[in-house]
């Protein structure tokens, strides 16, 4: 398992501008057919990736030739200047249970090629740095065949622009769409369609609905418009991640897919609304201007992820949507910087490049672009962005492409700013601040903690935007942004009283923030600060350090902060999301970070009793006003899944939760039987199952066993709420469930994502059965789907945390794993870097 290095990079010799393949569709033994238009580029051979392929038939220009084929590379020396290069495969797509190249779901035919799976379909130079067009022509009787770019006839397409493989995709089968239409700013009549599964037509318009707004709010925000004439969606029920951006025929996970009020969550449609635009956007950042090399993923990622969340904060609304943006960052991104897995933006270096779509990539990549927005103002990047599309356009770049265009656009020198890139681990900002004979003062000190293969860090340049309020509330210093360049710096000011700094508006930098404030202080923030991060992030201060306090120990918590919560959430003028979001308090996971980075070994036990124990607090804080406060929350008319209503149902979720603690589930129970719609379906079944209601989830498997998606969030709700003690228990009876299938991702991840990600305290039952269990899975999943087991394994992450006992018990578990004979190259290199 050979380590690929960015300093390595070089183009290739030969190269491919043309690809024409011919499809023979058969589930066991599909022909593939392939005819390469090469050029010469420079000296040396061509080297073809293939792998997982019966090899036929190869010729050059017309005649036979005995190829010369090592493991997965098959070599051409001596090419010409310029040549057709034929081959004839076979491959077995119902055999494919990686879900990588061409497989078999559901009955249809699907591809999934990001990153290496094009040479799992046939032999070529499977990089992205080599662009070319395609024709595809598919034989086979079902009835819809697809691929990329326009329809020339039936099963016939040719996609004029140049892409490289990753973004391939063929699907055929028995499908049906939802169609409608798109004119774009340029009048290209666009066709659109929403293809699913029959039976499944009835939940495809919300993301036709947010396909529309996404090709009108890129041709508004960013001038980008569509340019092929026809645009397909595809769900595919066995994907092994949320969706992929293959040119003109988008190949989605059906649960990013398919809504509709009886079996899809709120969370479900936002989350089809920012992927849809998500896979959209790639068009212009990814497909039109590609990466050059897998190092450069955050490119397209980053800058996509940034725009899919400039897009949800017009949709939706803007505090909310930031605020929720951070705590994933927080959730995800946070943890994997604090942990063995650390690694850079752009990474120097991997095994397999699967690995390394991380929220390091993604979640970090777009606050790297947010920070730059942030730096040269929103007109000087609007400048940038539009220089980089008329100079990239059809071409595979670099980070280096990406920041000169902003360096030449606004004359800015970015050379400490590229640290964003290639330095790992969350930079800790403390800010300390005084006021003294009229002058306040803040002074600031950047440290960058070392992570895996960096000791060593430079002072990073860290926009920190920041207003200031009097102690009546009232902000006297509007948002300004200071770019800290040092390793240590100050700001001074002259003002007739001591005013409170609101530090890190917006979350200006994806950094740790050590400010330590009094009370009234955060109790003012959270009640006037006319910023909705830093009341928000107020709030969150207060709720952690009562939390942290609680933890083993039985104290009561102050009447000050629960009166400050009471009056947030009877604050009718809020937004009832924001009053939602801060109700809730820090995750357990959250709690335990914090606690390793204060040098406390954390107990998840402790954490889950302390939380409990807070909620408990607010319930009985809140007791008298939760009848009416939810009862304020009822939406008028039928189900709408915009934020407007969303918001409402949150809060009420909340509430329903903390009258839980009280009433022991009568009115979830209630609630459960009067829900119209799944999210107040789920809302209310969780609150049940934490009640120890015995019949709920006999009674929901009765309504709903025909649906899978549906049945995704029962398997998930039974392990997320199950008492920690249990957890273990109910995860291993749901995965011997007649309807538990390991070959579908969506399934195993709703038992086994769910053990780890929401229930801690029964994932770290401290006998360590949770981790024999999840051991034995990832070693059993591996030998179907690698890529999963390997997404898996991140629950390991986080094991240095532990007491001693703990640790030893992980790690006896990642040695196992690490002994066993033919593990995956995937999951082999995320054990390794995990261990350490
Ligand atoms: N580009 C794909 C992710 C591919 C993951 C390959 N293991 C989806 C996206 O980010 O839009
Ligand atoms: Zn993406």
């Amino acid at each position: 398992n050979q380590a690929v290095h960015l300093k390595d990079y070089a183009p290739v010799p030969v190269t491919v501008t043309h690809v024409d393949l011919t499809f023979r569709l058969d589930p066991q033994a599909t022909r593939v057919l392939a005819r390469l238009t090469c050029e010469r580029r420079g000296p040396g051979d061509m080297v073809l990736d293939g792998e997982a392929l019966r090899t036929i038939r190869v010729a050059l220009d017309g005649a036979e030739i005995a190829p010369e084929i090592e493991g997965d590379r098959m070599i051409l020396r001596d090419a010409p200047d310029a040549f057709v290069l034929e081959t004839e495969v076979e491959i077995a797509p119902e055999r494919n249970t990686e879900l990588s190249g061409l497989y078999i779901s559901g009955g249809m035919y699907c591809t999934q090629c990001e990153a290496e799976g094009f040479r799992r379909i046939t032999w070529m130079l499977d990089r992205p740095d080599v662009m070319a067009t395609y024709d595809v022509r598919i034989e086979s009787d079902l009835p819809v065949l697809l691929s990329n770019g326009d329809e020339v006839a039936q099963g016939v397409w040719r996609d004029p622009w140049p892409k490289p493989t990753y973004l391939f995709a063929l699907v055929a089968g028995d499908l049906v769409a939802e169609a409608d239409t798109f004119t774009t700013s340029e009048g290209r009549e666009v066709a659109l369609n929403v293809w699913v599964r029959p039976g499944d037509e009835g939940r495809t318009s919300y993301a036709m609905d947010a396909l529309k707004r996404s090709m009108a709010w890129d041709e508004r925000v960013y001038g980008r418009a569509y340019d092929l004439s026809v645009f397909n969606i595809v769900a595919v029920d066995d994907f092994n991640m949320g969706a992929m951006e293959n040119k003109g025929l988008n190949i989605f996970n059906s649960r990013y897919v398919l809504a509709s009020p009886e079996t899809a969550t709120d969370a479900d449609y936002a989350n089809i609304e920012r992927i849809v635009a998500h896979e959209y956007f790639h068009n212009w950042t990814g497909n039109r201007i590609t990466c050059r090399d897998w190092f450069q993923l955050c490119l397209k990622e980053g800058l996509t992820v940034f725009r899919d969340q400039q897009f949800m904060q017009d949709m939706r609304s803007q505090a909310v949507q930031r605020i929720g943006d951070v705590m994933t960052l927080r959730a995800r991104q946070f943890r994997e910087d604090a942990g063995p897995l650390a690694h850079p933006v752009r990474p120097e270096s991997f095994v397999e490049i699967n690995n390394f779509y991380t929220a390091t990539v993604y979640e970090k990549g777009a606050e790297v672009i947010g920070m730059l927005r942030r730096i040269v103002g929103a007109e000087g990047y609007d400048r940038a962005v539009a220089l980089y599309f008329a100079r990239h356009d059809g071409e595979a770049c670099t980070v280096e492409d990406w920041l000169a265009c902003f360096e030449e656009a606004c004359d800015v020198d970015l050379a400490q700013f590229k640290l964003w890139y290639s330095q790992a681990g969350t930079p800790h900002v403390e800010v300390r601040d005084s006021f003294n004979d009229g002058l306040y003062r803040i002074d600031m000190k950047q440290v960058v903690p070392p992570t895996p293969g960096q000791p060593d860090k430079a002072p990073m340049a860290i926009p920190l935007a920041f207003g200031l309020l009097d102690t009546a509330g009232n902000e006297i210093r509007e948002t300004e942004v200071h770019v800290m360049t040092q390793a240590e710096e100050h700001l001074t000011f002259e003002m007739a009283e001591r005013p409170v700094l609101s530090m890190l508006r917006g979350f200006s930098g994806p950094v740790m923030l050590d400010h330590p404030m009094e009370d009234v202080d955060r109790l003012r923030l959270l009640a006037q600060d006319t910023d909705p991060f830093c009341r928000w992030e107020a709030g969150r201060r207060l709720a952690k350090e009562r939390l942290i306090a609680a933890i083993g120990e039985d104290v009561a918590l102050d009447a000050d902060w629960l009166d400050a919560v009471a009056a947030l959430a009877t604050d009718a003028t809020a937004d009832p999301a924001f009053r939602a979001l801060a109700l809730a308090l820090p995750s357990e996971d959250d709690l335990a970070g914090s606690l390793h980075e204060a040098g406390v070994v954390p107990d998840p036990d402790a954490i889950y009793a302390a939380r409990r124990h807070a909620q408990m607090a607010m319930a009985e804080r809140l007791s008298s006003a939760i009848p009416a406060l939810r009862d304020a929350c009822a939406t008028a008319g039928q189900y709408d899944p915009r934020a407007e209503d969303a918001g409402k149902r949150a809060l009420s979720a909340t509430l329903l939760r903390l009258q839980t603690f009280l009433d022991g589930g009568a009115a979830a129970r209630a609630a459960y039987d009067a829900a119209d719609n799944m999210t107040d379906r789920m809302a209310a079944f969780a609150c049940l199952l934490e009640a120890g209601d015995e019949s709920v989830a006999a009674r929901f498997e009765s309504d709903w066993r025909h649906d899978r998606l549906v049945m995704d969030k029962w398997f998930a709700a039974q392990v997320s709420h199950a008492a920690p003690r249990d957890a273990v228990d109910v995860a291993k009876r749901l995965t011997a469930h007649s309807l538990f299938d390991p070959a579908n991702p969506n399934r195993v991840r709703s038992v086994l994502g769910a053990l780890t990600a929401a229930n801690p305290a029964g994932f770290h039952a401290p006998d360590g059965r949770g981790y024999r269990f999840y051991a034995d899975w990832l070693l059993r999943l591996d030998g179907m789907n690698p890529q999963l087991s390997a997404r898996l394994s991140t629950a390991f992450e986080t094991w240095r945390r532990y007491d001693a006992d703990r640790q030893a018990l992980i790690s006896a578990q990642l040695d196992r794993i690490a002994a066993t004979d033919g593990l995956s190259r995937d999951l082999s290199e995320m054990i390794g870097r995990i261990r350490g």
